[in-house]
């Protein structure tokens, strides 16, 4: 047994020395250290050993158990260059490695400043599905069977989901919705990604987002609309913003306004579209259950990409979806 345990040592030891690399240094420690290696191997042979000397030969197996794993353990930190190596010396004068943090994209960030200003003015949050009908869409919108907005060119419809369903082109869905399940007066804005095959260029994308607000009670005027509106811009674009309303139509909304707002920009006033709002027609309020003579409403239609661009001074909305984490990570 001595001379099996000294040339298993003097053969391991020696045959490291050639290893250089992590799968030959494997293949040695099953062969030597393994559960059936050549160490083990050896182990029944003690009962062989005369017994005044087994107490020496024990301890020989364990000085070569203990001179085979620290040689080992010795080659596995050179072949996998551990920081041991103190052959190269640290300059402690080089740039660390810098790690990348994440950030709020800033739609994210602009969505969740946005938020808490409307709700300051009494609004609550409601939301809605992105896969929508054509009722929530169109029917109940007051938006005619034979109206262009309703074309399969200006829709993302969905095949296969059944004939009518399709990406929502709008957050006045929610509308919808919320006064489906509620009973007036309510106060809500909704805040979400709507889509639409527009070719993408500096300031149209397909897929965007919207915030919405719907307040219905009684008496509402477009005074309030346009208060609230003019609230939400000086809080939003500082206290020198103004509010602006265009005729315009919504099929909706009667009468309906084109939404502009007076903000700085690189330094200087300039009046900016950002969306469409106007009173609720009665029509959608009887699609909804709810009495056009005794309840009124107003409703407005932001687009978020566009207020972040104006905040922030972005030029193209392609840019916010490019994903350039140098890009984004200047409005986190
Ligand atoms: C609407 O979507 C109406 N639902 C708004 C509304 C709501 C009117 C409630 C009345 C009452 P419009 O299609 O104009 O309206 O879109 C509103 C805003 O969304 C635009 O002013 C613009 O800021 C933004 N928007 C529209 N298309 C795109 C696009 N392709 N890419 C980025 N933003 C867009």
């Amino acid at each position: 047994m001595l001379e099996a345990l000294q040339e298993i040592q003097e053969d391991g030891l020696n045959r490291l020395k050639t290893i250089a690399d992590a799968d030959s240094l494997e293949q040695w420690r099953v062969e030597f250290l393994g559960s059936n290696g050549r160490l083990k191997d050896v182990m029944p042979m003690m009962r062989d050993v005369p017994k005044e000397q087994k107490p020496e030969i024990g301890k020989l197996l364990n000085q070569v158990k203990q001179a085979l794993e620290s040689a080992f353990e010795e080659a596995r930190q050179s072949v996998t260059g551990s920081s041991t190596d103190t052959s190269q010396p640290v300059d402690v004068t080089e740039p660390g490695t810098s790690f990348q943090t994440g950030c709020r994209h800033v739609i994210t960030r602009t969505i969740e400043e946005i938020i808490p200003i409307f709700g300051r003015m009494g609004f609550d949050l409601a939301h809605g599905p992105e896969v929508e009908d054509e009722w929530h869409n169109f029917i109940a919108l007051n938006i005619p069977a034979d109206h262009p907005a309703r074309s399969g060119s200006e829709n993302f419809y969905l095949a296969g989901e059944g004939a009518d369903r399709l990406l929502r082109s709008q957050t006045s869905t929610v509308q919808i919705r919320v006064m489906e399940q509620s009973e007036p007066p309510l106060k809500v804005i909704s805040v979400g990604r709507v889509y639409r095959p527009d070719t993408h260029d500096a300031t149209h994308y397909s897929m965007f987002h919207q915030v919405e607000g719907l307040a219905i009670d009684r008496n509402v005027t477009m005074v309030d609309l346009k208060t609230t509106l003019f609230q939400f811009a000086r809080a939003y674009f500082g206290p020198e913003a103004q509010v602006r309303m265009r005729p315009s139509f919504f099929p909706f909304t009667e009468p309906s306004a084109e939404v502009d707002m007076y903000m700085p920009i690189k330094g200087t006033m300039q009046w900016v579209e950002l969306g469409g709002c106007g009173m609720v027609d009665p029509n959608v309020l009887e699609a909804v259950g709810y009495d056009p003579e005794e309840w009124t409403g107003y409703a407005f239609g932001l687009g978020i990409e566009r207020i972040a661009m104006r905040k922030f001074g972005i030029a193209d909305i392609r840019w916010l979806y490019e994903n350039q984490s140098g890009f984004l990570g200047q409005f986190a």
